[in-house]
């Protein structure tokens, strides 16, 4: 689709308030919780990465400019060295102010175009696109990249999440929204899910665009 569309769980409500010092809080599998200030993430390599965007829901967004950090550099240079000894480190959880959240297993979550964005196109993250910062995971679906990142919890096993809309069978996280797979549904095939997700978005995307009149 041309543009880029605000879209996600928070309907229309307003975005979260961002708070005056905004921190990353990591918690899980490390020796003591850790707060990253994000004026820190300016001590890590400036990443400036141009990615296309799929919701699971059947839109596209391209060519979208993302700048950050790497989120395996984050990973490795913050995380890493402060796991429990004898930790195996297996998914992450990703928090947002709005209280929405992602599961992502380590492996998808170190892809090397994996990054916590600061900039959009040029510009400090509005709120419709997940100020202060967010998850972006460009080879997986949307709802892996979560806006507003507030928290990162460690695990050593797969956390089972309830999923805002799960009291809706057909609609269910994938674990791993891998794009290429088209790893829309955690059961159903893409044959019997296409069709509903893509109805699902456009109405969602309708109802988006009536809120921005
Ligand atoms: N915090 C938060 N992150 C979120 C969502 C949300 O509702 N809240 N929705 C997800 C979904 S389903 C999609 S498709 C993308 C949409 O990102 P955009 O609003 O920047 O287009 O955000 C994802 N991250
Ligand atoms: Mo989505």
């Amino acid at each position: 689709m041309d543009g880029f569309p605000r879209f996600g769980t928070h309907g229309s409500n307003p975005p979260p308030v961002v708070p005056p010092t905004p921190t990353i809080d990591v918690t899980g599998a490390i020796q003591t919780p850790l707060t990253v200030a994000l004026t820190d993430l300016d001590d890590l390599p400036p990443v400036d990465q141009v990615s296309d965007f799929h919701c699971v829901a059947g839109w596209s967004a391209t060519g979208l400019r993302w700048e950050g950090v790497s989120f395996a550099t984050f990973y490795g240079s913050l995380i890493e060295p402060r796991l429990a000894p004898g930790t195996t480190v297996t998914h992450l959880v990703f928090r947002g102010l709005d209280g929405f959240a992602s599961v992502v297993q380590l492996e998808d979550a170190l892809a090397a175009d994996v990054l916590i964005a600061t900039r959009l196109d040029g510009q400090p993250l509005s709120g419709a696109h997940g100020a202060p910062v967010r998850l972006v995971s460009p080879a997986q679906y949307g709802y892996i990249n979560t806006k507003h990142l507030c928290a990162i919890e460690v695990h050593s096993s797969e956390p089972r999440l309830e999923h805002p809309l799960s009291r809706f069978q057909l609609i269910a996280s994938h674990p791993r929204a891998r794009v290429w797979m088209e790893e829309r549904h955690p059961t159903y095939p893409i044959a019997v899910i296409g069709p509903i997700y893509r109805a699902v978005g456009r109405v969602g995307l309708w109802l988006i665009a009536r809120r921005a009149r």
